[in-house]
């Protein structure tokens, strides 16, 4: 019975060319619900004012919403008399900072710290919200609010 072979045989390597086929994955979608920061640079702030006497600020920026509650608190890293000469300076987080809300407005707030000798000096806040960033998923941003100037960059998830 050759035809019933033949058959039989064109059959089989049918079937094995298909098991063969390898079926390409389909990569994961990727997430873009939350984004937290791992990096922020202060780029440019404003010397107009004489922040310390004989000397530069001491430069330190906390994260703050809107009615000023402190988020992020950078107090206790401030770097010491920051001529503008110095700029811009980055900080790498040491954990990274998770945005609670991506639709809601968010500032850096820019501090010269006179701690214990009298109160912080605002030196600016930079409002940021994480939706801006959402057209071409951006992971890093520069926002400029007068003289002063931030960047920040970070990883959806
Ligand atoms: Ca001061």
């Amino acid at each position: 019975m050759p035809k019933v072979f033949n058959a039989m045989f064109l059959f089989i390597v049918l079937v094995s060319f298909s098991a063969c086929k390898k079926s390409s994955p389909t990569p994961p979608a990727p997430t873009y619900n939350n984004f937290k920061i791992n990096a922020v640079t202060i780029g440019q702030i404003s010397y107009s004012t004489s922040w310390d006497i004989g000397s530069d600020p001491d430069v330190y920026f906390n994260i703050e919403d809107a009615s000023g509650a402190v988020l992020y608190d950078g107090s206790t890293t401030y770097i010491t008399d920051v001529p503008s000469s110095q700029l811009p300076f980055a900080w790498t987080l040491s954990s990274p900072y998770i945005v609670p809300n991506t639709t809601t407005t968010y500032y850096v707030a820019i501090y010269d710290a006179d701690t214990p000798f009298s109160a912080d000096d605002l030196i600016g806040k930079v409002a940021f919200k994480i939706d801006d960033l959402k057209t071409g998923y951006l992971t890093t941003a520069t926002i400029t609010s007068g003289t002063n100037s931030i960047s920040f960059t970070g990883t959806w998830y």
